[in-house]
């Protein structure tokens, strides 16, 4: 079976994980990738209905069949870690019946900052925090904001008003990612997000064409 790459999606409840997706979805979708979401929520299946019926395109991020929701129940970060089943047979079937596509996005519940992906089911893991919870993350640390490929700070407008110190999150971030990659970003005017999309096609895609593209 074709392994289709996959990116995990973490971070805190209300980070910005899905309006993240609902940026970088269009935008890769224009380089030509096809793309699918999972979407786990704890309870509800709120957020992968919300990416089937986008209303700022008024037009759907993407087909039905290409959005799945996950309502995990219990711990959010069972169902990307300890226990990957429900994600990994949703993948399953996706694999064999759209194996043309490039990427699937899996995004995890809302959680603290100890959530990571299980590597058997993403290949790469974005954490996502956002300036409002205070500049003393990254500087706090977490498995998440430690492990993960890229840090993603969001909400960068709120700064001020919050007062968060950039400069000081940017400090703390290189130091306790030890020089690995992060990125601030606002997902309200998409500042920062073709960084991440850059990310994902040159780490995750290794800047092969989509297979759309590609002539078979
Ligand atoms: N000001 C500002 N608000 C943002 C930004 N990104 C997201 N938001 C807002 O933050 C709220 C939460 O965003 P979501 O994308 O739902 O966050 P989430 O991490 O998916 O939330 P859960 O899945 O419920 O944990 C929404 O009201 C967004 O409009 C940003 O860059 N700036
Ligand atoms: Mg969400």
């Amino acid at each position: 079976m074709t392994h289709i790459p996959r990116i995990g999606i973490g971070g805190p409840v209300g980070s910005g994980k899905s309006m993240l997706i609902e940026r970088i979805v269009p935008m890769l979708a224009k380089k030509g990738y096809s793309l699918s979401i999972i979407s786990n929520d704890v309870i509800s299946k709120e957020d992968a209905d919300r990416m089937r019926n986008n209303l700022a395109t008024e037009k759907g991020l993407l087909p039905e069949n290409l959005v799945i929701g996950i309502a995990t129940g219990g711990c959010p970060h069972t169902a990307v870690r300890e226990d990957p089943s429900m994600n990994l047979s949703v993948i399953e079937e996706m694999e064999t019946k759209h194996s043309d596509l490039d990427l699937i996005i899996i995004e995890s519940g809302g959680d603290n900052i100890t959530t990571t992906f299980s590597p058997i089911l993403a290949d790469y893991f974005i954490y996502i925090i956002d300036v409002a919870g205070g500049d003393k993350y990254p500087r706090k640390g977490g498995l998440g904001i430690e492990s993960c490929d890229l840090l993603v700070i969001n909400k960068i407008d709120l700064a001020n008003q919050i007062g968060a110190d950039l400069e000081i999150m940017k400090r703390d971030a290189i130091k306790i990612r030890k020089g690995r990659p992060f990125e601030f970003i606002n997902c309200k005017t998409d500042e920062g997000v073709t960084k991440v999309v850059e990310h994902i096609v040159h780490d995750v895609l290794f800047d092969t064409q989509p297979k759309s593209l590609v002539i078979k």
